[in-house]
């Protein structure tokens, strides 16, 4: 089991019902899972209402590229489309990190090359994982968190 976290985020509909949702699904795969408080966030480089924000954490037996896939399907369920990167969207799921690894293909990169800018995400991340180094930085998300973005 390799510890993995995970960034949520929604602008459309409901946003709590869908980030409900999506952790109770989540907890399908990842096991012991720890859930931020849900903050909401002005959105950043994109247009569109604000973000209602999360983070969770906990131990998968899924590899990276499976547990990218369900994330993806997940969205996919919650009626989530793709037109682009930057519309709307129901239901987001970010893969944070996974375990120490540094993993750089084509639709998959973790720790995510952006999350050091992020506060959207190391807010939440930081309730639940403080210590938790990224590989990229050495830094902890607590670290990561507080500095200037
Ligand atoms: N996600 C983005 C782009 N901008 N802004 C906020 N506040 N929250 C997000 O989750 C978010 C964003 C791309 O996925
Ligand atoms: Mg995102
Ligand atoms: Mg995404």
């Amino acid at each position: 089991m390799i510890p993995v976290a995970i960034a949520l985020g929604s602008n459309v509909g409901n946003r709590a019902e869908h980030l409900d949702w999506a952790v109770s699904r989540l907890r399908g795969f990842v096991d012991g899972l720890m859930v931020s408080s849900y903050i909401e966030t002005a959105p950043v480089g994109v247009g569109g209402a604000d973000f209602l924000n999360a983070a969770v954490a906990g131990h998968t037996a899924l590899a990276p590229r499976a547990l990218l896939d369900a994330l993806l399907a997940l969205e996919a369920e919650r009626g989530r489309v793709r037109t682009g990167s930057t519309e709307p969207r129901t239901l987001d799921l970010d893969l944070i990190l996974y375990g120490n690894l540094v993993i750089d293909e084509p639709g998959l990169a973790v720790p995510h090359p952006r999350v050091h800018e992020r506060a959207f995400v190391l807010a939440p991340l930081a309730e639940i994982v403080p210590g938790w180094i990224d590989p990229r930085s050495g830094q902890t998300i607590a670290e990561l968190s507080a500095a200037p973005k």
